[in-house]
């Protein structure tokens, strides 16, 4: 595949020569590159200095600037030819729709940004948390409180009342944005009420949320405090028609929005993005991972609640004036075909999606894809984990139709937008099915082996990046300790100046200079795309009182990629049942989300324990796939390892 010219429309035939001219230009002097960039956007005050690398790894950048994302993402359209132009295509699951045009949503954005400083006294730099399914008012949430120069921390619609608790108090917001139910599967899921329970439980910790606006989305009783919850509906009826409310001038290196993300510890952490740094690099990836233009239906078929919905629904796709796709329910509802058949209606040029949903859709059979109509289709996109090579030239050839370039981007909650994608929007470079291809522009990006050497190639190492880029978030909300620790010690030498970001992903850079991203160095899982920390689960589990120890690892999956299975040690007086497995599940999905919830429980005497008193993680991950065992002789106790193996063949 890697030499085999694929025989892509002529605008996007890959010249590899074309990209890395402009990327080795991009790199000579990255303050100049972004400097450059910065200026395509709107600012209401310029920055004195690109860069300031003084207090490193806390980089600043464009500081003296100022702005506010919206003069970016709506203002600017308004009175030309994209104020009339769709920016929603919305579909319910069950089928209803809307469609919201640039100047729809500029009205609702400033009627409700409006609302939040009048009638609930949101003021610049407070917390606002949004728990809302895939509708309008999610977007409309984000925009109306950035605006206003408030923070939002939007909280995934799938999470429990328990994790949407601890982010509340952690970011000590005390307004919460969140919605009656929503469908899923045909089902209505009672948001208001994980959301209630939330706001108690965040009260019982000292954060009081003081007010709750309540979107009307799937009509289900709810309960009502009068006091504390307004419906999003009749707040708005107070607000004037055709209000305006100027844009809140914000320092560059003020923050965006917080988006927690899973760690190695129990605790998620708050991801904080920069208005400027933010607002600069999501823009410019855009443009250059999707080439953009003005006859685009763009679909990133993602949850806003997670990054790639903030950068590739929300931001991104804003910024530059494009028509999207946005769909509330589930992918396989009420079919396989809801997706393509979605895509083929309403006429889909670019689609954006995770290896976990093609592996899922693909399973069901090409009965589901054939005889659709794909042509319109000029760019395909992948994130979120490793694309298998079968499931790439699936997505090539039944989907792409031989003539889609896939751009499979590697990226964080961290790095706010792709660090290593192909840049059709630049020129294409040759692909090849499972890597991510080389480094955008301004990305100066390498693969350490563990004692810091530079691998070489076809060396399987850590994945690093040696300079800082305007996406990179501003640090952990709360912890800067944890910021430096977490992202900046593992190969950084700061007493030589070297700051070095890490990560925690492994990866090999082959002979041509290609990344291929390995998966995660530390111990958090990719289910299905999503970071869950295998901490976060223990910490679940142990809340259960028939719990002594708990050990969670990932097993790999054909669809989701990596499941969690849970090997547990039950306290005296506990036998395992069927029924206790149930409640442990319960637990699980009670205290994180279904998302988390183990596909496996395995009750063991004991677990491999390292003298020191560490779980040995990787015997519990060698003893699922089948595999040896290796070096056990760190083992505080051996005979663990055969009780971990009795447990896998009595639950098969
Ligand atoms: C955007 C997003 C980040 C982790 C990352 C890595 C994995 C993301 C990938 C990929 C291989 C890709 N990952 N994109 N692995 N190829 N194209 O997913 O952010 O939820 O923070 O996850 O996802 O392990 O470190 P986030």
């Amino acid at each position: 595949m890697s030499e085999e010219a694929l025989p892509f429309e002529e605008r996007y035939y890959p010249d590899a020569e074309k990209y890395l001219g402009y990327y080795r230009k991009s790199i000579e002097n990255i303050e100049r590159f972004w400097d450059e960039r910065a200026r395509e956007l709107v600012w209401l005050k310029p920055w004195h200095q690109v860069l300031d690398r003084e207090k490193a790894p806390f980089y600043r950048w464009f500081v003296g600037g100022e702005t506010n994302i919206n003069l970016n993402a709506l203002d600017r359209w308004i009175g030309t030819s994209v104020e009339n132009k769709v920016a929603y295509y919305w579909e319910g699951e069950p089928g209803d729709r809307r469609v919201l045009s640039y100047g729809d949503l500029y009205r609702e954005v400033n009627r409700l940004a409006y609302a939040l400083k009048e009638y609930i006294s949101v003021k610049p730099g407070d917390r606002v948390a949004i728990y809302l399914p895939m509708i309008p008012e999610l977007p409309i949430s984000m925009l109306a409180v950035t605006r206003i120069g408030a923070i939002h921390s939007v909280v995934f619609s799938g999470f429990s009342s328990w994790a949407l608790a601890d982010r509340i108090v952690d970011a000590k917001a005390d307004v919460l944005i969140t919605a009656d139910g929503f469908y899923r599967r045909g089902r209505i899921v009672d948001l208001k009420k994980n959301a209630d329970e939330a706001v108690k439980l965040a009260a019982d910790q000292g954060v009081r949320v003081r007010k709750v606006i309540v979107v009307k989305r799937a009509g289900n009783e709810v309960r009502w405090s009068s006091e504390l919850n307004v419906w999003y509906h009749d707040l708005m009826k107070e607000v004037p028609e055709k209000v305006y409310v100027k844009p809140e001038p914000r320092k560059s290196d003020d923050v965006l929005f917080i988006l927690y993300t899973s760690g190695t510890t129990g605790k998620p952490k708050g991801i904080m993005h920069s208005v400027g740094g933010y607002m600069t690099y999501v823009y410019n990836v855009f443009r250059w991972n999707w080439d953009p233009r003005p006859e685009d239906v763009f679909w990133t078929a993602a949850d806003i609640g997670w990054i790639t919905g903030h950068t590739y629904i929300v931001y991104g796709p804003l910024m530059h004036g494009e028509t999207q796709i946005m769909y509330e329910g589930a992918p396989d509802y009420p079919n396989p075909g809801r997706i393509w058949e979605m895509v083929e209606r309403y006429g889909v040029t670019v689609f954006y999606t995770s290896p976990t949903l093609l592996r899922l859709l693909r399973k069901y059979g090409d009965e589901w894809v054939e005889g659709r109509d794909f042509s319109r289709l000029r760019l395909l996109g992948t994130v979120g984990e490793p694309i298998n090579p079968e499931v790439w030239k699936w997505y090539y050839e039944k989907i792409g139709w031989k003539s889609a370039p896939i751009v499979d981007t590697w990226w964080q909650t961290e790095t706010g937008a792709a660090m290593i994608s192909p840049a059709p929007g630049i020129a294409l470079v040759p692909l090849k099915p499972g890597s991510a291809t080389l480094p955008l522009p301004g990305i100066v990006a390498d693969v350490l082996t563990s004692d810091g050497r530079q691998a070489g190639p076809g060396e399987k190492g850590y994945l690093v990046v040696r300079e800082p880029w305007p996406g990179m978030m501003l640090g952990i909300w709360g912890d800067p300790d944890r910021y430096v620790r977490t992202y900046w010690t593992r190969f950084s030498r700061p007493e030589e100046g070297v700051w070095i970001y890490y990560p925690a992903d492994y990866a090999v850079k082959d002979s041509d200079g290609y990344f291929w991203i390995l998966g995660r160095a530390d111990e958090v899982l990719n289910v299905a795309g999503h970071r869950i920390g295998t901490i976060e689960l223990e910490d679940a589990l142990l809340t259960h009182p028939a719990v002594s120890e708990a050990a969670v690892v990932g097993a790999p999956d054909p669809v989701k990629g990596e499941v969690p299975v849970a090997f547990v040690v039950l306290r005296a007086g506990y036998e395992p049942s069927e029924k206790l497995e149930k409640e442990l599940r319960e637990t699980v999905r009670r205290l994180i989300g279904p998302i988390a919830e183990p596909s496996r429980i395995y009750f063991v005497e004991k677990l491999p324990k390292t003298r020191s008193g560490k779980i040995m993680r990787r015997i519990m991950i060698s003893l699922l796939r089948g595999q040896p065992v290796g070096d056990v002789t760190t083992l505080e106790d051996p005979s663990a390892v055969d009780a971990v193996r009795k447990a896998l063949e009595r639950g098969k």
